[in-house]
């Protein structure tokens, strides 16, 4: 029985390139449809927890899309963290922490330009093997996001973005390049960031802006399908071109619990995890559409439309290992008027029994063990937990920040994957999201704090982009050395 954490477990660290890149149009980078995203300084932070705060409508896309006269400071992803500029200072951080992998993800952008290039951008090909290969000469694996949800703009302005069935042969084109060109140093392959992600947040996820779309679920699992589609392509490609990395799935994960023991709640916590999370991965790690989305498609009068071959290619080619983000739990109830919360992606139900963060979100560490059985139980698949970690104001006081707050919340979910292990769970890997501050993607600011390394960087973009250690980087340089036993 597997009583710890097993001796070659991936400790490790997340970012995306849009939330802490910069260098927006260096090195030959295409405008990105993350770079139109903005922040919204005449809001409160309560406000920005309010996920329509922070969501395009068509007036404020086109106000972005047609913004001549860009001020940085209200675009903070065309800035991030300047991690573009300083990754090679930033991986000595990572491997002073000890960390064993490091996930981030290949902005599309840098390698196709306008997505739709003859050619690939030979200067963003070599920024990603000057960075992987820093992380190989450190003993660091890289665990590299394929798409981060931010596509060359000029694929969504010209093609439409996901709902045209040419992105999937973009799409691949892209992930050709960088198997040839980066197969040698990526060892774990993520085609999509959290691919339910189309359904909560449409614009993140499939570059659909929601207002105006006369049919959007039909629209939004159209796309979804074309994703489905380019990640199979990707595993397939995978098996052709890469001798031993592995392609897996991802979603965001909204663990949820029925409300009360009525058996009408149960019900209504089955059918929302078959509709928000089971769904996504059954298609990438079974291969096929699963009957219960029959129902759903029915009722909501949504046909996607597929084309010959489609099914055999997701039976043929099914992911290596599974993987979600997870940051907090949520109830299901058919009482429409059960209190509600903010989460990662969505507003949700408020489960009375659990404490919430500053934003709002449910803490529930116990949360992941349960989430640790139900996806393992399905799959019987490796898992990486590809992002967790607790958002917060932190002070920088004396050049560190005494954030117990996020040693608590660390801890007790570290805790829960052990218990999880102890299960019987096959779980291979953790990478803590945005270890090292970054731009939040949901609210847009800088002061949603989850690194164990500070950067000096304020909402607006002022600051001396320092970076610090807090107080949970030695909590989990120590956790790592001793392979979860010291927390
Ligand atoms: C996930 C995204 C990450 C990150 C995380 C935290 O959905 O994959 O990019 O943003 O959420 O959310 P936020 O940054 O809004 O706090």
């Amino acid at each position: 029985m597997k009583t710890n954490f097993p001796e070659d477990f991936l400790w490790g660290g997340a970012i995306a390139a849009s939330q802490a890149d910069g260098a927006y149009l260096q090195g030959g980078k295409g405008l990105d449809t993350q770079d139109l995203r903005f922040f919204r300084p005449e809001l409160s932070q309560k406000e920005r927890t309010d996920r329509k705060n922070s969501r395009f409508n068509k007036e404020t896309f086109n106000k972005a899309l047609n913004d001549t006269n860009p001020k940085l400071e209200n675009y903070p992803f065309r800035h991030g963290i300047d991690f573009y500029n300083r990754y090679l200072e930033d991986i000595e951080l990572f491997a002073e922490l000890g960390i064993k992998v490091f996930r981030t993800s290949i902005n599309w952008a840098r390698i196709f330009p306008n997505g739709d290039d003859a050619m690939p951008n030979e200067e963003g090909i070599q920024f990603y093997i000057n960075l992987f290969d820093a992380c190989q000469k450190r003993g660091i694996k890289v665990f590299a996001t394929i798409l981060h949800y931010n596509i060359p703009l000029n694929l969504l302005t010209t093609y439409g973005g996901w709902r045209n069935r040419k992105l999937v042969d973009f799409y691949v084109k892209y992930v050709e390049v960088l198997f040839d060109r980066l197969g040698d140093y990526v060892d774990y392959w993520l085609p999509f960031n959290e691919i339910n992600a189309g359904k909560f947040s449409p614009y993140n996820g499939v570059c659909v802006v929601p207002d105006g779309e006369p049919e959007l679920e039909n629209t939004i699992f159209q796309c979804i399908h074309h994703q489905f589609i380019a990640n199979a392509m990707t595993v397939k490609l995978a098996k052709k071109m890469l001798s031993g990395s592995k392609v897996g799935a991802m979603i965001a994960r909204f663990t949820t619990y029925p409300a009360t023991s009525r058996p009408e709640d149960m019900m209504q916590s089955i059918l929302d995890d078959q509709y928000s999370n089971w769904f996504y991965l059954d298609v990438m790690a079974r291969g096929y559409y699963p009957e219960y989305m029959d129902r759903y498609f029915k009722q909501a009068n949504i046909n996607i439309k597929m084309e010959p071959g489609d099914l055999e290619l997701l039976k043929e080619n099914t992911v290596n290992f599974v993987s979600f983000s997870y940051y907090f739990s949520l109830v299901s109830t058919t009482d429409q008027g059960w209190e509600r919360t903010s989460g990662n992606l969505i507003m949700a139900n408020k489960n009375p029994h659990l404490k919430s963060s500053e934003w709002g979100w449910q803490m529930d560490p116990l949360g992941l063990r349960i989430t640790l059985n139900q996806v393992y139980d399905r799959y019987r698949l490796p898992i990486i937990i590809a992002e967790n970690g607790l958002g917060a104001h932190d002070q920088l006081e004396n050049g560190t920040v005494n954030d117990d707050y996020r040693i608590d919340y660390l801890k007790t979910h570290v805790e829960a994957m052990r218990e999880a292990i102890i299960d019987g769970v096959d779980l291979i890997g953790y990478t803590m999201w945005g270890f090292i501050d970054i731009v939040s993607c949901g609210s847009m600011e800088m002061s949603k704090r989850y690194g164990v390394i500070y950067v000096d960087q304020d909402d607006y973009g002022n600051g001396t982009l320092e970076r610090y250690k807090k107080k949970s980087f030695y909590w989990y340089k120590k956790c790592i050395e001793t392979n979860g036993e010291v927390l």
